[in-house]
């Protein structure tokens, strides 16, 4: 069983970062008009070489969330589905799925703008504001995530990663990598 705090959890990650045309469901257009608004973010145009990049990533991580989480086979991953796969990842994260590390390090990348091993509020804030999220709170999130610390390291990211999608602790540093301050 789920518990509502984590349902909360996961559901803001659904709807914030995953579907992304908000029809309720993810499917492989999602991903494609994630990928549009990074390369708007970034400033790159159809066909630049970084674009090419997170349409591959994206493509990737589709394939490997539908081939794990769509359970009924329709081509879309419902909620129920989606809160499935991420209970059976809550019990052994170590073991996750290839898709779900591509994620991580995925949003780690695209969050390190400056690409130097550590993002720091403005980075992260930047991007969760491009992917439609309140800046002013994800900043704030940003400050409850680091606990002080002005950035976090790819080391660090993938702990607060573990917590947010398996804790049960409210106070968990990790419940805020998604740039919400509170569920
Ligand atoms: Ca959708
Ligand atoms: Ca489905």
């Amino acid at each position: 069983m789920v518990s509502d705090f984590r349902k909360k959890k996961l559901l803001h990650v659904f709807t914030a970062f995953f579907d992304t045309n908000k029809s309720g469901s993810i499917d492989k257009k999602d991903f494609e008009l994630a990928a549009e608004k990074i390369a708007k973010l970034r400033g790159w145009k159809e066909g630049d070489a970084p674009y090419k990049k997170v349409q591959e990533s994206l493509t990737a991580i589709w394939n490997g969330l539908q081939s794990g989480a769509d359970a009924d086979k329709d081509g879309q991953v419902s909620v129920d589905e989606w809160n499935t796969m991420w209970e059976n990842f809550s019990k052994n994260p170590a073991g996750a799925a290839e898709w779900q590390r591509l994620y991580a390090k995925f949003i780690f990348e695209l969050e390190d703008a400056s690409n130097d091993g550590a993002i720091d509020s403005e980075e992260f804030s930047s991007v969760y504001a491009s992917l439609g999220l309140d800046k002013a709170e994800a900043v704030a999130a940003f400050g409850k995530m680091a606990q002080g610390k002005p950035n976090i390291t790819w080391q660090q990211f993938q702990v607060l990663w573990n917590e947010y999608f398996a804790s049960e602790d409210v106070n968990a540093p990790g419940n805020f990598i998604f740039g919400k301050t509170n569920f």
